[in-house]
């Protein structure tokens, strides 16, 4: 059995699980109930009332925390212990520090490995420094080229930030394959005024190099010469790694995972050129902030271990498969996508550090959209579904641009608070109704995240609470949260389909791949695609 089922608080909890709080029944939840089940820090409050705990599951859930020494095992990643391994079969073998790269400005961390990583990164931030100096007032324009983890951070970052865009500059992101994504962003932008940062770690990823050499031929095209807009953000030493094809190469490392990487260079270039480097700063503290608190905060009070922990009772205790995060908030629009990748990728695994099958259920299907939108789709399902969908829903008290207007003596502000606390209340309670149509079971568990107003500290810490609830999460199972072997079958397989269309130009010989040779047949009928 796994360590995970061996644990006392596990057995306990199964016990505890039979008969959870009932909200539909009259009276169970309480505004006494909503104060008392509250955590705040850092500018946030967690209110976690409409999770259908009590005092004796919190209680054996704090108590199955310090059986998997999620504490401790938090302290070993802050350090710099290589965790990222299986042990006893080929794996990665890194420590994984991508809160090395927030520790720059106090350098916390004593022991050595994190220390030696924080300068390093460092040295990047000046390097960053000078580079936007010296750009200054060149470019109108920045496009982002990368995919996975080279995106999708970076991608949330820069749209949740628009309003601190300074002004006259514009961000784009190219990360899919299919031509008409480059093609689409090629036709908005002046090449002239354009700064393109390719984003590899590995400097080997199919997309980002075919959409380079795709934005590269555009600029050639127009007689621009590439080395005077194109920047490198890659891994020392990896088929990137040439400045000579580069106005400025930034580096990344081993340390930092791809999915944990938006407050390395990756995202450092980008929100650095739109939002400028002290309100890059300005999330690097925020994201550091809630690292020390993670690392720090005493289990009961600590926001991502919290959220890690209800999150585990609704997974493996209540049986609920999925979780939907519904960001009150239209800056967030793009944050669940970088939700999807942090939480899926990372714990969405069959082995425990051991490499012996789990008897559990590990990471839950994520997914998302803001609020209120979603609510005139899927809340239907969400309410009245056959399947209880948990909710992480996030608000925040003021807007960002600081400009509301009141329509029938209420605020859009205050209307969309309304709304996120309406649904909060609604899917905990439901309705009784004599007209089944008309009536709600209630019992989906939720939970608010709350804050003032999304700046680029707070949306620091909250990246940051984010990837410390999937790290918890990941050491109470005790699951490798940072490889992802399974998505390198799919490229493998792409690989071998892209040789037989190379084959068909070049007459080469190549392994035989019966079902990929069906597909191109069944859809091309033969014919190669066409410029
Ligand atoms: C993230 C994954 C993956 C990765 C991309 C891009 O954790 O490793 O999404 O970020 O495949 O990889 P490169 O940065 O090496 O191009």
């Amino acid at each position: 059995m796994s360590s995970f089922g061996h644990l006392s608080a596990v057995k306990k909890l199964q016990t505890l699980a039979s008969s959870p709080i009932d909200f539909s029944k009259p009276g169970a939840l309480t505004p006494q109930r909503l104060e008392k089940y509250a955590a705040h820090a850092l500018g946030f409050t967690l209110l976690y009332g409409t999770e259908r705990i009590d005092d004796a599951i919190l209680k054996e859930l704090l108590h199955l925390a310090q059986e998997a020494k999620a504490m401790e095992k938090m302290a070993a990643m802050q350090s710099g212990v290589a965790i990222n391994r299986i042990e006893g079969f080929e794996s990665e073998e890194r420590a994984v520090l991508h809160t090395a790269m927030r520790d720059v400005f106090d350098h916390r961390q004593a022991a050595p490995v994190a220390k030696a990583a924080s300068e390093v990164a460092n040295l990047e931030l000046k390097k960053l420094e000078h580079f936007l100096t010296k750009i200054e007032g060149r470019y109108t324009d920045l496009i982002q080229i990368g995919i996975g983890g080279s995106d999708l951070g970076p991608r949330a970052l820069a749209v949740a930030l628009e309003p601190f865009h300074k002004p006259e500059r514009r961000m784009h992101f190219i990360s899919n394959v299919d031509p008409d994504d480059a093609n689409g962003i090629l036709a908005k932008v002046d090449l002239k005024k354009t700064l393109v940062v390719v984003v590899s770690k590995s400097g080997t990823t199919l997309e980002t190099l075919t959409n380079e050499a795709f934005v590269r031929t555009a600029f050639m095209k127009k007689g621009l010469d590439p080395k005077e807009h194109f920047v490198a953000v890659t891994g020392e030493k990896s088929p990137m790694d040439d400045r000579s094809r580069y106005l400025a190469s930034f580096y990344i490392w081993d340390f930092v995972g791809g999915r944990y990487s938006a407050t390395s260079m990756v995202g450092g270039v980008s929100l650095g050129f739109a939002i400028g480097y002290q309100g890059w700063k300005e999330i690097l503290k925020g994201a550091h902030e809630m690292d020390y608190h993670a690392l720090t905060e005493e289990p009961a009070k600590n926001l991502p271990l919290l959220s890690a922990l209800f999150g585990i009772w609704n997974r493996n205790f209540l049986h609920l498969p999925t979780v939907a995060v519904i960001p009150y908030s239209q800056a967030l629009h793009r944050f669940p996508a970088h939700l999807q990748q942090l939480d899926m990728e990372s714990n969405g695994k069959r082995i425990d550090k051991r490499g012996r099958a789990v008897d559990f259920s590990t990471g839950p299907v994520i997914w998302g959209e803001p609020g209120t939108n979603g609510q005139h789709s899927f809340y239907q399902l969400i309410h009245q579904g056959t399947d209880t969908v948990p909710l992480e829903l996030i608000g925040f008290k003021k807007g960002q641009y600081g400009m509301d207007l009141e329509v029938e003596h209420t605020t859009s502000q205050e209307k969309l608070l309304a709304n996120l606390f309406a649904q909060s209340i609604a899917l905990a309670v439901g309705q009784h109704n004599q007209n089944p149509n008309k009536f709600f079971p209630g019992n989906r568990p939720n939970r608010i995240l709350l804050a003032d107003r999304l700046d680029p500290r707070t949306l620091g810490a909250l990246l940051s609470y984010y990837e410390h609830k999937v790290a918890f999460q990941g050491f109470i199972w005790d699951i490798n949260s940072f490889d992802q072997e399974g998505v390198q079958l799919g490229k493998k397989l792409a690989n071998q389909i892209l040789a037989l269309y190379r084959s068909k130009r070049t007459q080469e010989n190549v392994p035989t791949f019966p079902l990929g040779e069906a597909y191109l047949k069944i859809s091309q009928k033969n014919i190669l695609p066409t410029n």
